[in-house]
């Protein structure tokens, strides 16, 4: 079960998102985490002014090369927030390169929510997130993200007519499954929609109205711990869900911390989901 996973993101270095996020869960997950960071900034870019970036585009192909020399691969690849073309591009060749036989590939698109893009991102950027959505095994969007994806309306109240439509155009194979975040039938309640073989799973749960930024990076990090170890991918949505809706409880209330989740309290709340 012992299980090597490489996630591909950036350090927000405050803000409690991408790696910050995805390598404690891993962690706690049980999983040997190797992170390949794909920038490093100041803070993340929604709400804090004048962050720094730097961008690691060119070093991707340097590590990942002398992993190649040592013989590195990997059980499961994970990406998130990418800030360039350029790096959708290499995380396709790792996706080609680095990875065990069997290992999924899971693509967060990690690039918009609520009808919106994030600050940095345009309509090519969209495109070739396609590409590297097309490639992945297990999808892990919001209605937001599907929507742009797959070029249909972004609809704020839907049925599960529109839901379906939305997660059939996002797959190009029968063996890809899709994780469907934020799918919310009701006022109280929201939910997630797992998509595989053709049918249509729902887990429904509690709404809490004000989210916090960095949910969509937990929810995330928790699927793939859950995954990896051995649980179902709708077991693993749950248990995701189950984990990332106590963090915004705990993180409710506290008009202070507006920019992140508080999930490390919760962790061990995640693991004794896992068991
Ligand atoms: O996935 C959220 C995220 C990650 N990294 C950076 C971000 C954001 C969201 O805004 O700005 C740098």
């Amino acid at each position: 079960m012992y299980k090597k996973v490489l996630t591909l993101q950036d350090i927000s270095c405050v803000g409690q998102c991408s790696l910050t996020v995805a390598l404690p869960i891993l962690s706690a997950c049980g999983m040997e985490t190797v992170i390949l960071p794909s920038a490093i900034l100041s803070t993340h870019t929604a709400g804090f002014k004048g962050f720094t970036f730097r961008d690691l585009t060119e070093d991707l192909d340097l590590i990942t090369d002398h992993w190649a020399k040592e013989g590195i691969s990997f059980d499961c690849f994970y990406t998130g927030y990418l800030g360039s073309l350029a790096q959708i591009d290499k995380a396709l060749r790792i996706s080609k390169e680095r990875l065990n036989e069997g290992a999924p590939f899971i693509v967060d698109p990690a690039m918009a929510d609520n009808g919106a893009l994030y600050s940095i991102f345009d309509m090519e950027y969209v495109k070739a997130m396609k590409t590297l959505c097309d490639k992945a095994d297990i999808l892990l969007p919001n209605i937001t993200e599907a929507a742009f994806l797959t070029g249909m309306e972004y609809k704020e109240s839907y049925d599960e007519a529109y839901i379906k439509e939305l997660v059939e155009k996002l797959t190009v194979n029968d063996r890809q499954i899709v994780v469907l975040t934020g799918v919310s039938y009701k006022k109280e309640t929201t939910g997630v929609v797992v998509y595989q073989n053709g049918n249509l799973q729902y887990y429904e749960h509690k709404k809490i109205e004000r989210g916090c930024h960095g949910t969509g990076d937990v929810y995330a990090s928790a699927f793939v711990g859950a995954l990896m170890n051995g649980k179902t991918p709708f077991d693993s949505a749950k248990i995701a869900a189950d984990y990332t809706v106590s963090c915004i409880e705990y993180t409710q209330g506290d008009e202070s911390h507006w920019y992140g989740v508080k999930f490390e309290p919760k962790l061990g709340y995640l693991i004794d989901l896992l068991k």
